[in-house]
C-alpha cells in the first residue's frame, strides 16, 4: 500500500517508539550510547556519500585519512594507515585477513593465539578463513597467561608446520573490561617476528584517557603502537568515541599492510579495494571526525572520568547490598557475581532493566556508558535487590 510522506513518518515513528532510549538509563549492557548531538547534522550532510568509490567522494575520503591520523595520534603512531568501517567485527575480521595472507605455510591452517575472552567476531573470522586458534589459559585476573604463550611459541616455532602466525590481545575485553599484558606479549611477538593485533574496540577510546587515580598498581595499561610488535588495532568510534553507528576503526602501523588486503576493483575510481564491505557510508567517518574535533583529548578525558566515577559508585552501592564484583573494575565495565545470571537477567528485563551476562564466569555485566547516571545506578541496585529477594 502506498503512503504519503506524513503517513510514512507517522508509521515509522510508531515503530521507533517501541525502541528503548539510552537517556532513560535502562540500557546497562550496551557498549553503544547516544551519539554526540553534532552527529545528527553531520549525518544529514554526508548521507549519500559512498567510500566504496572514493574517487567520487574525494572530500569524504580525505576526512577518513584525517580521522585515521587523529586516532593514530592518540595511539602513539605518527604514520598510521587504516579505515573507518562498519564496526569492531569488520575490523577484527580485517586483521585476521592480514594474518591469513601473511601466514608462512599456505598448505596448513594459519595458527593464531587468541584469548579465551575474545569477542565472538573472532569466531566468525575463524569460520570464514579456516584459522586454527590456540587459547592460552587465563590468569586469575582474566588475562592471557603470558608464560604459557612464551613456552608455547618456544616449543613450536622451530617447526614451520607448527609455527604461530599471529597473536590477538585485548585491551578492554567485552565481558570484563580486562587488558591483556600486551607489553610482555609484544616483547614475545617481536622476538619471534609474529604479527600482533590488539582488539581495543572498546578500550581504545577509554585507556588513553584514563586518569592515574583510576589505574591499579602493577597492572599493564600499555596497548598501542608504542609497543614495537603491535601491527594493528581495532578501535571503534561508535562505542566510547560517541560517534553514531556505523563507525568502527582498524588502524595499522603503516601502509605496508594494505597490499595484504587489496583485491582488484578495476572498474572503480580506485582500482583496488581493501575493506571487506564495498559500498560504505561516509556518515560514521565524518561524524567521528566532527566529534573528535569537538571533544578533543580533554573532552574524552572528562567523559571517561565520569564513567569511571560511576563505575566505582556502582561497585560501592552493589557491595552495600551484598553483591560482589568478580574483579576490581579495570575500565567502565562491572561484572557482579551471580549464581544464575541468565535468570536474573531475564527477571530484570521483565521489570525494564537491560543488563547482559558474562559467559566466562557466572556474573551480570553492567557497562557504565556516558548515558548512565548515578540516579539510574541507585534505581538499578534497588531493582536488582528486589529481583534477588523473590
Ligand atoms: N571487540 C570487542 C572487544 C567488542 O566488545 C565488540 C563488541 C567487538 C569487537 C565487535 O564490535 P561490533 O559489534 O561493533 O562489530 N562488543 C559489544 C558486545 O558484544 C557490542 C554491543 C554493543 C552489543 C551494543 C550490544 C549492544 O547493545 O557486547
Amino acid at each position: 500500500m502506498i503512503m504519503d510522506e506524513k503517513e510514512v513518518l507517522e508509521a515509522l515513528k510508531k515503530y521507533r517508539e517501541m525502541d528503548l532510549k539510552y537517556e532513560d538509563g535502562r540500557i546497562l549492557g550496551s557498549m553503544c550510547t547516544k551519539p554526540h548531538p553534532i552527529s545528527r547534522k553531520i549525518s544529514e550532510m554526508f548521507f549519500e556519500t559512498n567510500l566504496g568509490d572514493p574517487g567520487l567522494f574525494k572530500g569524504t575520503k580525505k576526512i577518513e585519512d584525517e580521522v585515521i591520523h587523529m586516532m593514530g595520534n592518540f595511539l602513539n603512531n605518527d604514520n598510521p594507515f587504516g579505515y573507518i568501517i562498519s564496526g569492531g567485527t569488520e575490523a577484527n575480521i580485517t586483521a585476521m585477513r592480514i594474518i591469513k595472507n601473511l601466514s608462512i605455510k599456505k598448505e596448513r591452517l594459519p595458527k593464531v593465539i587468541v584469548p579465551e575472552t575474545a569477542h565472538f567476531s573472532f569466531e566468525k573470522a575463524r569460520e570464514m578463513m579456516d584459522l586454527e586458534y590456540i587459547k592460552p589459559p587465563l590468569t586469575n585476573c582474566y588475562t592471557m597467561d603470558v608464560k604459557y604463550i612464551k613456552d608455547y611459541i618456544e616449543d613450536n616455532n622451530k617447526n614451520d608446520n607448527k609455527k604461530i602466525d599471529g597473536i590477538v590481545a585485548i585491551a578492554g575485553c567485552t565481558e570484563l573490561g580486562t587488558i591483556d599484558n600486551i607489553k610482555e606479549i609484544s616483547k614475545i611477538a617481536e622476538e619471534n617476528k609474529i604479527y600482533l593485533h590488539v582488539d581495543a574496540a572498546f578500550g581504545g577510546f577509554v585507556i588513553p584517557f584514563l586518569e592515574e587515580k583510576y589505574k591499579m598498581d602493577n597492572y599493564n595499561y600499555e596497548f598501542d603502537f608504542s609497543l614495537n610488535a603491535v601491527s594493528s588495532i581495532t578501535i571503534d568510534p561508535h562505542k566510547m568515541g560517541l560517534a553514531p553507528i556505523p563507525a568502527g576503526g582498524i588502524i595499522f602501523r603503516d601502509s605496508s599492510f594494505k597490499k595484504y588486503l587489496d583485491v582488484e576493483a578495476p572498474y572503480l575510481t580506485d582500482t583496488h579495494q581493501a575493506t571487506l564491505i564495498g559500498t560504505r557510508t561516509g556518515i560514521g567517518v565524518a561524524s567521528a571526525w566532527g566529534v573528535m574535533k569537538l571533544l578533543g583529548k580533554e573532552g574524552y578525558k572528562n567523559i571517561v572520568s565520569k564513567c569511571m566515577d560511576n563505575t566505582h559508585y556502582l561497585v560501592k552501592k552493589a557491595k552495600e547490598y551484598g553483591f560482589e564484583p568478580v574483579i576490581n573494575p579495570v575500565l567502565n565495565i562491572v561484572a557482579l557475581k551471580d549464581d544464575n545470571p541468565s535468570e536474573t537477567c531475564l527477571k530484570l528485563r521483565q521489570i525494564g532493566w537491560y543488563v547482559s551476562i558474562c559467559k566466562c564466569v557466572g556474573a551480570l555485566r553492567i557497562i557504565l556508558m556516558p548515558h548512565v547516571k548515578k540516579e539510574h545506578i541507585d534505581e538499578f541496585i534497588g531493582a536488582l535487590a528486589s529481583v534477588k529477594k523473590n
